[in-house]
């Protein structure tokens, strides 16, 4: 990782920075004509990883901002709606939940909701250190769990670790950025086929699968591949106030598990998720059941 502050030309996409009225903007296009932006009351860093462009800002509204490739990763504002969301569902519906695999999630938001549970044995496999490195340095709140006795960072890209991986895992949550750059191949037929594989009989994956806005397509062709793998695909939704859209969904995937039938409460001062919250995200707009019926 550079060293913070270091502020190199940023090649390829990038949120920053654009300067106006005196004020430096740091801004992700949602669509070619659209998007979200921030003023920077302080750039915090960027850099370039051997992966991606890597920026933090911090935002008089928002906290601190992380940007991948120029795409909003988490807030100090509104992390919890996708990281409560993308954890409990999972966590609270398998019936004994040991082990635990997160697929991306170098920013430690998602393992800090899970390490809620009492889990045995956690694998977070993000393919990126210098985003695990910046979110130490610049998220402390979100980045204990790192060092939890009961985690083993593993540092390779999750399709090729999940093809050799020999272990099984009673949930898998997939936190993965935008189906382009380094998330791409995240969203594909095969990672799923390969972490099916790697689930125990009674697991459950939760996947965060995109903008109800803008992936409807994306959804459907999913759903197309998913149903012949899983005899449990359901997708539920939440609000997600900085991504595209602002709603967002994500799939629960399993061969037998119920979404709706909780085996234990989730940990207490959650700020989203609640046991109705959950029950109603399984309740899908006519738009996105028309796309997967
Ligand atoms: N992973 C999902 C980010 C998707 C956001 N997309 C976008 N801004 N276009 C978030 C990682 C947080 N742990």
């Amino acid at each position: 990782m550079a060293k913070p502050g270091k502020t190199k030309k940023a090649k390829g996409p990038t949120a920053a920075p654009v300067s106006r009225a005196g004020k430096v903007e740091f801004r992700e296009w949602q669509t070619p004509g659209s998007g979200i932006f921030f003023t920077a009351r302080r750039v915090l860093y960027t850099g370039k990883s051997a992966f991606q462009k890597i920026e933090v800002i911090d935002n008089a509204s928002y906290g601190r901002v992380l940007f991948l490739d120029g795409l909003v990763q988490t807030t100090d504002k509104d992390e919890y709606f996708y990281h409560e969301m993308l954890a409990h569902p999972a966590l609270t519906t398998h019936p004994h939940p040991r082990s635990l695999l997160i697929v991306g999630g170098g920013d430690g938001g998602l393992l800090y909701q899970a390490l809620g549970y009492s889990l045995e044995r956690v694998v977070l496999c993000e393919i990126d250190p210098d985003v695990i490195e910046v979110s130490r340095a610049y998220f402390p709140w979100l980045t204990p769990g790192l060092k939890d006795r009961r985690v083993e960072l593993v540092l390779a890209d999750a399709n090729a670790f999940a093809l050799g991986c020999r272990e099984k895992f009673d949930i898998i949550l997939v936190d993965s950025s935008d189906p382009v750059g380094p998330s791409a191949v995240l969203h594909q037929r095969q990672f799923y086929e390969r972490l099916k594989k790697i689930l125990k009989p009674e697991g459950i994956i939760a996947a965060q699968a995109g903008s109800l806005l803008f992936h409807l397509g994306s959804f459907q062709r999913k759903n197309a591949f998913l149903k012949k793998m899983f005899d449990v695909v359901r997708f539920y939704l939440g609000p997600a106030p900085t991504y595209p859209g602002g709603m967002w969904c994500y799939n629960y995937l399993s061969r037998r598990a119920d979404p709706l039938r909780f085996a234990r409460q989730a940990p207490a001062g959650l700020r989203y998720y609640n046991r109705e919250v959950h029950e109603s995200a399984f309740s899908l707009p006519n738009m996105l059941k028309d796309r997967l019926s």
